[in-house]
């Protein structure tokens, strides 16, 4: 008898900018291998190097996804457990939601949640009830991108409308300033990026390969952003090379920015940033005649001067004209179902509300969550901070409390999970249908239900259906069903057809011709144009105009320690799989050999990395890949998994970044130790 062979078209859900078409074959009602899909313009056939063996392995495998609500039976944090049915978690975890609010208020509860899935429904649909619910939060974007948004948003009013990839066919530059999508967007940087004719410069401090396919690399000192961006508008308007009419017509306080201009030198950019003179010259140039894209990473605002730095760079486009015409713009982290037409907003339940919720940084949580005046229930998903969030050792402590009831939701037994009072199991990406979306280029998906869930696991949004019942809630859009959430996302963004055609083309694009944002150069600041000096800004204690400054340099005794995105790892999505572990290797600092030399420290010799919030050992790797006096150790690992059971945000401070809270884990200083 011959086989049945299915093929099932779905999408990538995780944080990463490829969004990639997803292809599942079933033999005989059951999945046999998921794919990469080969009709997707972005993965073209491919999955990463680590979805493809994840999704084959942990992710449908019984022994390593939770299967049941779990209740704890021994010390918080040391991961005891036993099955209890999910009537009991959701009365445990109503009734005790309930006396909080009765005793203490809405506010003493607070939930803590990223983007472990950015299917439309699981990430928004559980906002509904909190919002509801009155609940704290915290700030979800602080532990990544808040400072870009609010940077840009000063400079443009919007940071989530970005150029369309497709558009680089007008393009004949494309400058990457602090992102490196060799690792964070595999098939952006080999299909889009490195295989374009364009002429390509990247900004880092690493010799990424992002680095090593550009034309030029400008390898400045990390936190260094802002004085180079003077001194490339410094060469640009020494050339004649600005655009003077765009700047007379669509940008407004150029005049207060061009003394500092003249100031900034290439020469003291050199002296600034590291970057040799005559490559700020050349890079300058490039990046002037255009039409030239920029895309921002989310990379270089990790700095205690990040919200600066953004707002620098954010000028080239303005003072060059390189904005709103094919093959010009800048891309941040561009939602694309708004600009297919979603209302997230209504998505999320913003209507439910009756007060603004309290917010919180991650850069403070630990320290608050410590608070039993404060905080008296804590539900987390969608993240694993334990693992991800700064201050590793002070959230232990404070996720130790006994009066403080902690819930936990994933898919997989995380640090997080370990510390919870009640275990909720999430329903994987292959389990549910959905809808998905890219953070980069203009394709929305869908993502398709291929598999019963796996024992008792349920979908985010089913969960939250049924705590919204047991609080005795009765708003209809608690209690929405996913065909009708699917149907009228559908519906806003126009797409023809309903779901179940959709899934058969598996994705498309927002339009069929490529989208031109700000083609009509409106901009939805005060002014109406690009505000290069900013009395918002101002307003919020800020100073009116980007500084030309530059963080401090690392000083001989410490180091700067970069915790960028891993080849390896999804942030710390399926750490847990053993073959991406043996992948992986052991966690590695890489050293620049000037500074192993000066230490005498070796290749494969155990090193020790210390500051106020903590310590970590690392095997140390001699590479050129940094520049003196900055280390390298990339992010993602489950501190579980390690010898101390402790990963590099044991290190990171929680420092903020100046603007909107944010972190500064790319500032982190350290000193270096051999045992
Ligand atoms: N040192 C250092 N630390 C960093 C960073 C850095 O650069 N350096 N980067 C920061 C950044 S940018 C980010 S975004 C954060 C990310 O940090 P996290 O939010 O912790 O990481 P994720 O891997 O996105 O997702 C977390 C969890 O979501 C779970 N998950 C997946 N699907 C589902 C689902 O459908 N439902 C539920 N409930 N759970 C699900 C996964 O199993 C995983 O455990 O880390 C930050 N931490
Ligand atoms: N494989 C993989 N892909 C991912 C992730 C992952 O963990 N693994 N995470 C996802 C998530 S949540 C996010 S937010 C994105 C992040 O992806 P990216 O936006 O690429 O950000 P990072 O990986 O943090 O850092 C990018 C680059 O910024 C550089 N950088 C650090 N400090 C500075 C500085 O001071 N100036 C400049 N110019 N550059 C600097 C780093 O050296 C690094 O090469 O990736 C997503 N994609
Ligand atoms: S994580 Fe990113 S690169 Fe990997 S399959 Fe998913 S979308 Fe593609
Ligand atoms: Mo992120």
């Amino acid at each position: 008898m011959s086989a049945n062979i299915e093929i099932i078209k779905s999408n990538c859900p995780r944080d990463c900018y490829d969004g990639c078409g997803v292809s599942i074959e079933k033999i005989d009602g059951r999945i046999s291998r998921v794919m990469g899909d080969e009709s997707h313009p972005v993965s073209r056939g491919r999955l990463c190097n680590k979805c493809a063996i994840a999704y084959n392995g942990v992710w449908q495998d019984e022994k390593e996804r939770l299967l049941y609500p779990l209740k704890r039976i021994g010390e918080k944090g040391n991961g005891q457990f036993e099955r209890i049915s999910w009537d009991e978690a959701v009365n445990t975890i109503t009734d005790r939601l309930k006396a909080d609010i009765a005793g203490f208020g809405p506010e003493s509860i607070i939930h803590t949640h990223y983007s472990g899935t950015i299917s439309l429904i699981a990430l928004l649909f559980p906002m509904r009830f909190f919002l509801k619910l009155g609940a704290s939060e915290v700030d979800p974007d602080s532990i990544c991108n808040a400072a870009g948004h609010a940077a840009l948003s000063l400079l443009f009013g919007e940071s989530h409308v970005g150029f369309d990839p497709r558009t680089i066919r007008d393009a004949n530059c494309v400058l990457i300033w602090g992102a490196n999508p060799s690792h964070s967007g595999p098939h952006s940087h080999k299909h889009w990026f490195a295989a374009s004719a364009t002429k390509k410069i990247v900004v880092d401090p690493l010799r990424t390969k992002t680095a090593r396919d550009a034309d030029y690399h400008l390898q400045l000192r990390p936190g260094s952003d802002a004085a180079l961006a003077y001194s490339l508008l410094h060469v640009m308007q020494r050339e004649g090379l600005f655009d003077d009419d765009f700047i007379r017509q669509y940008t407004h306080g150029s005049e207060e920015l061009l003394p500092v201009i003249n100031r900034c030198t290439p020469e003291w950019g050199e002296q600034e940033t590291g970057v040799p003179a005559t490559l700020i010259e050349a890079a300058a140039r490039c990046y002037a005649a255009g039409p030239s894209l920029l895309w921002l990473g989310q990379g270089f605002q990790r700095q205690l001067n990040g919200g600066n730095c953004m707002r620098a760079v954010g000028l080239l486009p303005a003072f060059t004209g390189n904005i709103g015409k094919p093959g010009t713009g800048f891309t941040y982290v561009t939602i694309t179902p708004g600009i297919a037409g979603l209302d997230f907003d209504a998505m999320a339940g913003a209507q439910l509300a009756s007060a603004e919720p309290v917010s919180v940084s991650h850069m403070d949580f630990a320290e608050q969550l410590s608070d039993p005046e404060r905080f008296r229930s804590l539900l987390v998903w969608n993240t694993n901070p334990v693992a991800s969030a700064p201050n590793q050792t002070r959230l232990r402590d404070s996720l130790k409390r006994e009066d403080l009831f902690t819930v936990v939701i994933d898919c997989f037994q995380t640090d997080s999970a370990d510390y919870a009072d009640i275990i909720l199991p999430a329903a994987s990406f292959l389990e549910f249908d959905d809808l998905t979306f890219s953070y980069f280029h203009y394709n929305i998906g869908v993502q398709s239900k291929a598999m019963e869930p796996l024992g008792e696991a349920l979908p985010n949004q089913e969960i939250f259906r049924r705590l919204a019942k047991g609080m005795g809630y009765t708003e209809q859009e608690l209690f929405e069903a996913d065909e009708d959430l699917i149907a009228s996302m559908l519906d806003q963004m126009g797409v023809e057809g309903g779901f179940r055609e959709f899934q058969q083309r598996g994705w498309q694009p927002v339009s069929a011709e490529p989208i031109i944002p700000w083609a009509d150069l409106q901009f939805p600041t005060p002014s109406g144009r690009i505000e290069l000096a900013s009395a918002t800004a101002e307003g919020q204690g800020l100073p009116r105009i980007p500084q030309a400054i530059t963080d401090r340099k690392a000083d001989g005794r410490q180091f700067r320690l970069i915790t960028p995105a891993s080849d390896y790892r999804m942030n710390d999505s399926y750490a847990n799989d053993p073959t991406l572990a043996r992948n992986a290797g052991e966690a590695e600092v890489y050293i620049h050999p000037q500074d192993a030399e000066r230490l005498g420290v070796g290749n494969g010799a155990l090193v020790t990395l210390s500051n106020d919030s903590g310590s970590l050992r690392l095997t140390a790797a001699i590479d050129e890949i940094s520049v003196p006096g900055v280390i390298v150790s990339y992010k993602g690992r489950w501190p579980k998994q390690e010898n101390e059971h402790k990963n590099v945000n044991a290190l990171h401070t929680g420092q903020k970044a100046d603007m909107a809270g944010s972190t500064s884990v790319h500032s982190t200083l350290v000193t270096l130790t051999t045992p």
